[in-house]
């Protein structure tokens, strides 16, 4: 049988978590292919919360109680809650769920059937059917709610998951231990835990489902929510967006090959005073190719560096490769001419009034094939992947 634990962050909810934990346990016997238990990680909450608990488990033995002694956030809360669950409770499944019942607890048996399904982890969504968020928010509020996770959708460019910022989750071991593994640099905070923690489910791959529920306003307690959560979240998306980016392959190879033509640029202004233009321009083309060499083997293909030795043989293999892309390059402007011709004009470029014909555009199109000749010649001929990684 197959162990959940239903993590309850709390600071001064002494009231919530007495109504909470009597309703949660009653939801467990609708799941009961699953042993089910409760952890409340408590931050020393100046309201005693930890001691409604522990007059709690004097009626539930599946009540778990984790007392941090100092306040340390939602995800400060999250990762040690996390860890005991999984470490020391048996966990193959956590929940994060709030104290304030905000979260509708009744849709916990639908949360484990996804998991049940194969999912590795299932996320509590406001916005898709069936799901929601209170009427009486004001529209700035439901704006920014609504809007936000767009936003979130659009810097992404990934429209699979629609609830980003929410707290209501179920999460396997797995997915724990992979984001785990991968955290040491970067700290989540209390803002941008969830975020940050969803982020790095997305990109590894994890199977990720999506349960409507109906969100609703906490009665009790205070919240903790203010417009310092909504900035840091931006500001946070925007540089795991850019970090992305930057760290695409792809990406990489196009700045390498841009930086590579300024190379010879400003080679060949040098060159061409010292030496015969043709002996300049050749020399202006090969110092680009090193140099694209040497940052692809830098930057580009960092993860696959060449040894030291084998070196002056891969870049034999570079020039060839370069070649082959100039070849390409001919033969389609060839083929072209041929078939096509080179003076059929196909648009005026405004301002400049430049005539693009054909024989322009074989150029254009010429760049873009040797590029992906290029990219397929460095990741299979080159910087090949090895077979362990
Ligand atoms: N242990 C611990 N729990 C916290 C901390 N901050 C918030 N929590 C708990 O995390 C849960 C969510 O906090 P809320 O204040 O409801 O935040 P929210 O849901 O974003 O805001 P509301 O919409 O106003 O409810 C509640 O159970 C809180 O008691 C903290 O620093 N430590
Ligand atoms: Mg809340």
């Amino acid at each position: 049988m197959k162990t959940g634990i239903v993590i309850i962050p709390t600071y001064n909810e002494r009231e919530n978590i007495q109504k909470v934990v009597p309703i949660l346990e009653d939801v467990f016997k609708n799941a009961p292919q699953w042993k089910l238990g409760i952890l409340v990680v408590d931050d020393t909450s100046p309201d005693k919360t930890y001691d409604v608990v522990k007059d709690l488990q004097k009626k539930y033995k599946n009540l778990h109680l984790f007392i941090n002694k100092k306040k340390s956030g939602l995800g400060g809360a999250y990762l040690k809650g996390m860890d005991e669950a999984f470490n020391n409770l048996d966990a193959d499944v956590v929940f994060e769920f709030d104290a304030d019942l905000s979260h509708d607890p009744t849709k916990i048996p639908d949360f484990l059937k996804k998991i049940d399904e194969g999912y590795d982890m299932v996320l509590g969504s406001r916005y898709i059917s069936g799901g929601g968020i209170p009427d009486d928010w004001g529209w700035h509020r439901k704006l920014l709610s609504v809007w936000g996770n767009l936003f979130i959708n659009l810097v992404l460019a990934d429209f699979r998951i629609r609830d980003w910022t929410g707290g209501y989750r179920a999460i396997t071991k797995p997915v724990y231990e992979a984001v785990i593994g991968d955290m040491s640099s970067e700290r989540f905070t209390g803002y941008t835990f969830q975020i940050g923690f969803l982020h790095k489910a997305v990109s590894k791959g994890f199977k990720i489902a999506e349960v409507p529920f109906h969100f609703v306003d906490r009665t009790v307690g205070e919240s903790k929510m203010g417009m310092d959560y909504i900035k840091n979240s931006l500001i946070f998306i925007l540089k795991v967006r850019l970090k992305d980016i930057m760290s695409n392959r792809l990406f990489k190879f196009v700045i390498v090959g841009g930086m590579g033509a300024a190379v010879q640029f400003v080679a060949l202004a040098i060159f061409r005073h010292l030496l015969p233009y043709q002996l300049a321009f050749f020399l202006a083309i090969e110092v680009a190719v090193l140099s694209n060499f040497l940052l692809s083997n830098l930057w580009t293909f960092a993860d696959r560096k060449l040894e030291a030795s084998k070196m002056p043989a891969q870049f034999v293999k570079f020039n060839l490769a370069s070649a082959g892309s100039i070849l390409i390059q001919q033969v389609l402007a060839l083929a072209g001419a041929h078939f096509i011709g080179t003076n059929v004009p196909l648009f005026t470029l405004p301002i400049i009034n430049l005539v693009i014909d054909t024989g322009m555009m074989f150029a254009v199109v010429g760049i873009l094939v040797g590029m992906l000749w290029n990219y397929f010649a460095y990741n299979t001929f080159i910087w090949r992947k090895t077979k362990s990684k």
